[in-house]
């Protein structure tokens, strides 16, 4: 079933940015299944989070009845988009664009449905058909039908020609070839007739749709969709220590759900309507409690639960949560060394000997030591108030030591004095 009402849909959530057809599409769209594509390049072995509006979409237009194809860019990827980019990329090695185009096949492959349906998603390579053909070949079926002219007026092509410090090689240049064939191909071959993409991508749809015209003499269509940026114009998913990618070896549930908690009210709405797949109406709901409780981040919170389930599933996303709680009291129990750094990984620490635990640690002396009480009369003082927690649980004992079977993943304890004061003390190296 086709749902006739769904471009409208995409329009309100403001996921429509330019469109090759703006008054029929939705008609188009409605009238029978269609088969779309988006494609993205393997520069890295994950996807992320910029690329999650494309994905979306493609799950969004798949949950509306139609098919779509997501191609991975092995034969693109060797080339390099200058789309959106300042300067002249490096080349990936083969080696390298073979382990990536892995890596975000199994992302992809949790975002859509790769069934045997009629509109089950296809996912391919485009080195499987680029990779053949010759460069004389495609000089002269390709090229032979795209003037320079309108090459040269892309925005990609200008913004780098304007600039004196960047340059444009002539294999860059080329790009935009390789996508345009692209199209045309998936054209032939599945019966492709619609490309969606981020905004910086409309040069290279538009003239995928030129190419089809001149080759083949058929009438093809595109959609871009909004960058995720920031109010002040930045592009989302960077944070001071990187990017946020949709792998979890790459960022963790919890570092995950923790970038969208930390969402800025002004941005929040816009990756409730880009990301997620919430009914508007529960976004307007949302943006009137950011406008009313800021405070509260309603709408951050279930941004970041429903991103963070949507790509970690429900397990990631209560890994995240119970991380999540551990600032505020939760339970420590289960969670490896590395999430447990990654949780107190803004809590000052203080580096502890096997040996100085063996010979034993007082419980007042640890506090003294990781600096959480100024003194060891103050640490006793807050004990029998029954302030101080090791590991999350309430001291009651002044003369109870610490010991090396209390430690967490065998290398640390968590020290909190009151509600919200953590110290870290951390064993080095033991072997
Ligand atoms: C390759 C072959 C095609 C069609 C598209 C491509 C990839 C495209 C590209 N896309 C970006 C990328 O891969 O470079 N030339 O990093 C990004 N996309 C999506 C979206 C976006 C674009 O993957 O705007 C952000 O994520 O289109 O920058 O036949």
């Amino acid at each position: 079933m086709i749902d006739a009402g769904f471009f409208d849909q995409l329009r309100q959530r403001g996921l429509v940015q330019q469109c090759t057809d703006d008054a029929g599409m939705g008609a188009w769209l409605a009238e029978q299944q269609r088969t779309l594509y988006a494609g993205f390049d393997p520069t890295a072995d994950s996807l992320h989070v910029g690329s999650l509006v494309p994905l979306m979409a493609l799950r969004r237009f798949q949950r509306a009845g139609h098919r779509p194809i997501a191609v991975v860019g092995g034969a693109t990827g060797m080339i390099g988009d200058p789309s959106g980019k300042s300067a002249e990329r490096k080349l990936l090695s083969p080696e390298q664009l073979r382990h990536n185009v892995e890596g975000i096949r199994g992302q992809m492959e949790r975002l859509l449905e790769f069934g045997s349906a009629a509109n089950s998603a296809l996912l391919v390579d485009n080195y499987d058909w680029m990779g053949p053909v010759s460069f004389i070949e495609f000089l002269r079926d390709v090229g032979k039908h795209v003037p320079v002219n309108t090459m040269l007026a892309k925005e990609s092509v200008k913004n780098r020609l304007e600039r004196t410090d960047a340059g444009l090689s002539f294999t860059e240049f080329s790009y935009m070839l390789l996508q345009a064939y692209d199209f045309v191909h998936l054209r032939r071959e599945f019966g492709c007739e619609l490309q969606v993409g981020g905004s910086d991508q409309w040069g290279n749809i538009t003239a995928g749709i030129d190419l089809a015209r001149r080759m083949d003499g058929v009438q093809l269509y595109g959609v871009t969709l909004p960058l995720l940026t920031k109010s002040d114009g930045s592009k989302m998913g960077k944070t001071e220590s990187g990017t946020i990618w949709l792998d979890e070896r790459r960022t963790s549930p919890y570092a995950f759900y923790q970038y969208w908690i930390r969402v800025e009210d002004a941005d929040v709405s816009k990756c409730l309507r880009y990301l997620t797949e919430l009914p508007l109406e529960e976004i307007e709901a949302l943006d009137e409690a950011t406008r009313e409780r800021a405070h509260e981040k309603a709408a951050q919170r279930r941004l970041a639960e429903s991103l963070t389930e949507l790509i970690h599933g429900s397990d990631g996303l209560e890994r995240a949560r119970r991380a999540t709680e551990v600032l505020f009291g939760g339970s420590l129990e289960g969670f490896s060394a590395s999430e447990l750094t990654e949780i107190f990984a803004d809590v000052p620490s203080q580096e502890l000997t096997v040996e100085q635990l063996r010979a034993g640690l007082g419980i007042v002396d640890a506090f003294a030591l990781s600096g959480l009480c100024g003194s060891k009369s103050e640490a006793r003082r807050l004990l029998a108030q029954g302030g101080l927690y090791v590991n999350q649980e309430r001291c009651g004992d002044v003369e109870a030591q610490l010991t090396e079977g209390d430690l967490l993943a065998e290398s640390f304890f968590v020290l909190r004095s009151g509600r919200k004061k953590y110290a870290l003390l951390r064993v080095a190296d033991r072997s």
